[in-house]
């Protein structure tokens, strides 16, 4: 658990819609630059599928692997087997944890839970790490819920002491670490990166 926390401190979700320039080379500048972990989340508007989701996706899980960094598939279970993955990444609209531990005894599985409710009505207990937000306001995601703050970290980590939880929603570099202060072990972020004019300092200061 503790090196899972570790491996979770910078970590880098997108799928090619976040992208306006090529994802390969977007997920290289940020690997070079320091990210401990990468999910692969290919969904929303303008989003690739089929055979070009899945091409481009074991482009990317090679990048992971050759550099030893964690390699999580957003929702789609097959993809994640297809690919290889260390972990999936589930919502709480998608497929139940019960169902994705049954088929993936041993990865990694991270589930996103936004209050105390979603938190009591799942089974914590197969998860492996919690993906806390929107801590702050996001454009990313079209469906995306309130922000929450940072007092939802704050409240979960004394809710479960120990599971690894990350924030996710609006983190940048210039509030990444008030989100580690509040108590989670690792920022996940999108656009900060997708969008960013120097990765490499972005990165650095996440
Ligand atoms: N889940 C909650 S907020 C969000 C997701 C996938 C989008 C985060 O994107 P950004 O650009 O880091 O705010
Ligand atoms: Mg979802």
């Amino acid at each position: 658990m503790e090196e899972l926390k570790k491996r979770l401190r910078k970590y880098f979700i997108m799928g090619s819609q976040n992208c306006n320039r090529n994802p390969v080379h977007i997920l290289k500048e940020a690997i070079q630059a320091g990210i401990t972990a990468f999910q692969y989340r290919e969904k929303g508007e303008g989003s690739l599928l089929g055979e070009e989701k899945l091409n481009l996706g074991k482009q990317l899980r090679e990048m992971c692997r050759e550099s030893n960094i964690l390699f999580i598939v957003n929702d789609d279970l097959s993809l994640a087997e297809q690919l290889d993955a260390d972990g999936i990444h589930v919502g709480q609209n998608d497929c139940s944890v019960e169902k994705v531990r049954q088929r993936f005894p041993n990865k990694i599985i991270g589930l996103s839970v936004s209050n105390i409710e979603e938190v009591n009505q799942s089974r914590i207990d197969l998860v492996d790490y919690l993906g806390a937000g929107p801590i702050f306001t996001t454009t990313t995601k079209e469906d995306a819920k309130e922000a929450v703050g940072l007092e939802w970290i704050e409240t979960l980590r004394q809710t479960i002491p120990d599971i690894p939880i990350v924030g996710i929603g609006g983190i940048n570099e210039n509030n990444a670490h008030s989100v580690i202060e509040a108590g989670a072990d690792g920022v996940s972020v999108i656009s900060a990166i997708t969008q960013a004019k120097n990765i490499h300092e972005v990165v650095s200061r996440l």
